[in-house]
């Protein structure tokens, strides 16, 4: 099958707050959003990137470069059997995962739409619903932060990821877990910290953490394997597994116990259910992450977070933690046992609102 049109458009859809990193700040989603025409259907794609390249190297213009130059003319050229070709035809393309994802996940919900399939039946999900939890950025206090907490657990969030840097790590996490010592609770560093930083880090170990996502280089799994026995608390790779080979390193070095997947950071669905399979055959548990995306990029996370092995819950918080309006008419909502349903309709179940997606673009194009 031969994809007819491609239509992309980047887009500013504003968040409630900004979101705070250890390195930088989220003020809107600046995704750039993939649509697929092919045999009278459609299938829609999010590039869930940011402003700078503060996370990976990947930017918000750098995506619309690589998609309209690249990545789209070459889709067009190639015939396409299912999904998993996308990745085939990508095979030359180094890097920009985030972009290509965008395409990925537009081509899996474009063949779920045509063959009446859902995503999670194609991708091998076992569950109807997957457990949340919230990502609470830096705080501008102590205070500030135990009353947002508060909120979310409130909410019905049974899960709590904080965002730690140095001079906002121990005291809040002790913090959180001197008020909810039940609470499901992890922390992560966006690659803050180094190595000589491990007496420090290992004062975490006090409070029964899930774990410990990121903490070193972006591109470091070395010293994470070195840091890991220094620890009792799980390492978490993000950032630095941008690959199944990545993850068969971190898995056979030791650098982690757990894998933050997130579909879009490892170029999409297809790399991001083989690394599921392998850390699975390592007994290495997995978890869902995210990049603050709209309902489009989320529901492919809740797809792929239906799979046995993602056995911790995931950073898929509902809509409204993150959009005052989402750009689908059917946004997500938290269940009362902090879970997110799985959409059970044919492709990735999102279904675009195309005139408040509208009022949010800044650039579109269609090419093809
Ligand atoms: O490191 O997991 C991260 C958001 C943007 C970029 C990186 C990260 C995050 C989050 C929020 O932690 C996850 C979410 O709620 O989508
Ligand atoms: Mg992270």
């Amino acid at each position: 099958m031969r994809i007819e049109q491609i239509e992309l458009r980047r887009i500013e859809l504003p968040f409630v707050a900004p979101f705070e990193t250890s390195g930088w700040r989220e003020e809107a989603n600046h995704s750039v959003l993939v649509r697929l025409f092919a045999q009278g259907a459609e299938g829609w794609g999010e590039a869930p990137v940011g402003v700078g390249p503060w996370y990976n190297e990947e930017t918000s213009a750098t995506a619309w470069v690589m998609l309209r130059e690249i990545l789209a003319p070459l889709i067009l050229q190639v015939d396409l059997d299912g999904p998993e070709g996308v990745e085939a035809a990508f095979a030359r393309v180094r890097a920009n995962r985030m972009a290509r994802s965008g395409i990925e996940f537009a081509a899996w919900d474009l063949f779920g739409r045509l063959r009446g399939q859902s995503l999670t039946s194609m991708l091998g999900g076992t569950r109807m619903s997957v457990d949340v939890g919230v990502s609470v950025g830096v705080q501008s206090s102590i205070e500030a932060l135990l009353e947002v907490v508060g909120a979310y657990v409130a909410a019905g969030y049974q899960r709590v990821k904080l965002k730690i840097k140095p001079g906002w790590d121990i005291e809040p996490t002790r913090a959180i877990r001197e008020r909810w010592p039940d609470l499901r609770l992890q922390v992560d560093a966006n690659s803050i910290y180094t190595l000589a930083d491990a007496a420090h880090l290992a004062q975490l170990d006090a409070f029964n953490l899930l774990l410990i996502e990121q903490p070193l280089a972006h591109d470091d799994i070395f010293d994470h394997a070195k840091l890991q026995p220094q620890l009792r608390t799980p390492i978490c790779l993000d950032e630095s597994i941008v690959s199944p080979e990545h993850a068969r390193w971190a898995l056979e070095m030791g650098a982690c116990g757990v894998i933050n997947i997130k579909p879009s950071r490892v170029g999409g669905l297809t790399a991001a259910r083989q690394i599921h399979d392998m850390a699975q055959a390592a007994g290495v548990p997995v978890w869902c992450g995210g990049m603050l995306e709209t309902g489009i990029g989320r529901a492919a996370n809740v797809a792929l977070a239906s799979l046995p092995n993602f056995s911790l819950p995931g950073d898929i918080s509902a809509s409204e933690r993150y959009f005052k309006r989402d750009i689908v008419t059917n946004p997500f909502r938290l269940n009362p046992d902090s879970t997110l349903s799985v959409p059970t309709g044919p492709g990735s179940g999102a279904e675009v609102d195309m005139e408040y997606l509208e009022h949010v673009t800044v650039e579109k194009v269609i090419i093809g």
